[in-house]
């Protein structure tokens, strides 16, 4: 591996990071996800698709998240899975490759996949996200623009330095190229993937893990509440876990025992006697 390269106040670059054959097998693995993605099948927000409107005019790219859900650079509490296997094992060799410390490890990736055409407008990453944080290049090597301002439109940028991210290279981003500098994708002349990896801040983790944990627990009491209900309108319990399961259990049982105490504190039902006037009164015997 090349020595790394000082670009810029925080920008640097790792050449040949990864060697061709993991980097085939790091996109076969992206592929993999995509499709899960595409179909539905990666848990909670993890697969997000540009708005059509934003792929008419080629903004954006379709993402695979872990670790940590940014929604138009803003970053929420939503429930992505963590990191994979791969991204793990991937993450040790770029440590032992002096890319990052062990105390500046990211816990949270981007994947990006961009299609030819597709560009990101000028942006400083989320302050949510500790400096400093790094981008791998897969697939195809195309530009990344860096400027305290950054002039044109609809993907055709221009600003103080225009950086080339050849596959296998790692561009990590701290100091002043992490911010207040902003940088920007011009248009992807061939498909390219890749990997965002930051390190969401204590305070932010900490924040989101609250309201995630607040509201499974908000959720749990519904479902315990609705369960209850159901149960008290005298429908058959199925065996449920956990505190729902409980309470259900609770809820029928005291069904059935208000119930069986109904039943034996209650006067057997008698026909009214009949009076010999016919009227119901006194007498069963009139006929
Ligand atoms: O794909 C890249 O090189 C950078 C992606 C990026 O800037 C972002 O996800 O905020």
């Amino acid at each position: 591996m090349p020595p790394p390269r000082l670009l810029a106040d925080g920008l640097t670059l790792f050449e040949d990071v990864l060697p061709a054959p993991e980097q085939r097998a790091l996109l076969a693995a992206v592929e993999r996800w995509l499709s899960s993605g595409r179909r539905g099948a990666l848990a909670g927000k993890a697969y997000q698709r540009p708005p059509d409107e934003w792929l008419r005019s080629g903004q954006s790219r379709e993402t695979i998240q872990f670790g940590a859900y940014v929604k138009c650079n803003k970053v929420s509490h939503a429930a992505v899975p963590p990191l994979p296997a791969e991204l793990a094992r991937l993450l040790e060799r770029l440590e032992a490759a002096a890319v990052f410390t062990a105390a500046q490890r990211p816990d949270s990736c981007c994947v990006n996949v961009y299609e030819p055409g597709c560009w990101l407008p000028p942006h400083v990453d989320s302050a949510a996200f500790d400096r400093p944080f790094f981008t791998l290049s897969l697939a195809s090597a195309q530009r990344v623009v860096f400027g305290e301002h950054i002039g044109g439109e609809r993907g055709e940028w221009h600003g103080e330095l225009s950086v080339l991210m050849p596959e296998g290279s790692v561009l990590r981003l701290d100091g002043l190229a992490a911010g207040p500098w902003k940088h920007a994708l011009p248009r992807a002349t061939r498909r390219r993937v890749s990997l965002t990896f930051r390190k969401l801040g204590a305070e932010s983790r900490a924040r989101f893990e609250a309201i995630r944990q607040a509201s499974a627990e908000a959720a749990e009491a519904r479902r315990a509440r609705c369960l209850a209900k159901k149960a008290l309108r005298g429908r058959k319990p199925r065996v449920v876990a956990g505190e729902a399961g409980a309470r259900l259990l609770w809820a029928w049982t005291m069904r059935e025992h208000i119930l069986a105490r109904q039943s034996e504190v209650a006067v057997p039902a008698s026909p009214w006697e009949r009076r010999s006037d016919g009227a119901p009164g006194s007498c069963a015997s009139a006929e």
